[in-house]
C-alpha cells in the first residue's frame, strides 16, 4: 500500500538575505518541497565571493551549503548592471560603495554616481543565476534578467537592496511598491527560480532532488 502523504524533498536555500529568502519561499510554494535557510540549518559563515561571475558565485554559496548540509541546495548571485556605468555595478553589487555599508548607503553611493544623468539614460538590468548544487556534485544554472530605470529617489517600502530605486516598466511602479508576488512575475530572480520551477517536473529535475513522481502523481 502506497503512502497517502505526498513526498517533500528537502531543499537548502543558501543565502543570507532574508529578501531573498522570502523570495525563494514565495516562488516555490507550488512544489514538494520543504525549503530550509542556512540559519534553519545552523549554517552562518558563507564563502567569499572570489567569482568572476554570478553563476561562479552562485555555485560558491550553493556547493558551501550542500557539502555542509548534506542537502540538495539552491542558492542565488545577483547584481544590478547600469547602462550609463558600463553594466557597472554588476557582480559588485553587493559591495557596491565599500564595505560594511547598509542598503540606503549603497542606494545613495548609486545616486550620486547618476546624479548627471538625466531621466531616459537611466536604464538597468537586474541579473540573477540560481544555481543548484547536490552534495554529489550535480549541478545546474537558471537565469533570469529584469529591465528597469534607476529612480532619482527611493519609491516605496517594501521589497530590499535596490529595491526603491529600481522602477520597473512592466509592473509600472517600482520593486518596492511591489507585492512580493507581483515582484516575482517580472523579477530576475522571479524568471530564473520560475525556470526551476519548470525543470524540477522534469525526469532530470525530479532525479536531481530525488523526488518521488510515482507517489506525487497519486496525489
Ligand atoms: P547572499 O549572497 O547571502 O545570498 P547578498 O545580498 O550578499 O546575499 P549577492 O551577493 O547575490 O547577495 O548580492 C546581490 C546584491 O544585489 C545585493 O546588494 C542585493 O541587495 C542586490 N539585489 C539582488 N537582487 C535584488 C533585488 O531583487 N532587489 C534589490 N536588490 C537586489
Amino acid at each position: 500500500m502506497t503512502s497517502p502523504i505526498a513526498p517533500v524533498t528537502m531543499l537548502a536555500i543558501a543565502t543570507s538575505s532574508s529578501g531573498k529568502l522570502a523570495e525563494f519561499r514565495d516562488a516555490l510554494a507550488g512544489l514538494p518541497l520543504d525549503l530550509l535557510s542556512a540559519a534553519d540549518l545552523g549554517i552562518y559563515d558563507f564563502p567569499e565571493e572570489t567569482g568572476a561571475s554570478y553563476e561562479e558565485n552562485a555555485l560558491l554559496k550553493a556547493a558551501h551549503v550542500a557539502l555542509r548540509s548534506g542537502l540538495v541546495t539552491l542558492a542565488d548571485d545577483s547584481g544590478l548592471e547600469v547602462a550609463a556605468l558600463s553594466g557597472a555595478p554588476g557582480v559588485r553589487t553587493a559591495r557596491y560603495g565599500g564595505p560594511g555599508l547598509t542598503d540606503g548607503e549603497r542606494m545613495a553611493h548609486l545616486l550620486q554616481r547618476l546624479r548627471r544623468v538625466p531621466a531616459g539614460l537611466r536604464t538597468a538590468k537586474f541579473r540573477a543565476v540560481v544555481v543548484l548544487a547536490t552534495p554529489t556534485g550535480t549541478v545546474h544554472a537558471f537565469q533570469g534578467e529584469s529591465d528597469g530605470e534607476i529612480l532619482e529617489g527611493p519609491r516605496g517600502s517594501d521589497g530590499f537592496g535596490y529595491d526603491p530605486i529600481f522602477f520597473s516598466p512592466e509592473l509600472g511602479k517600482s520593486f518596492a511598491e511591489a507585492s512580493v508576488a507581483e515582484k516575482r512575475r517580472v523579477s530576475h530572480r522571479g524568471r530564473a527560480l520560475s525556470q526551476f520551477g519548470t525543470w524540477a517536473l522534469t525526469a532530470e529535475g525530479r532525479a536531481a532532488l530525488a523526488f518521488a513522481p510515482e507517489r506525487a502523481a497519486e496525489q
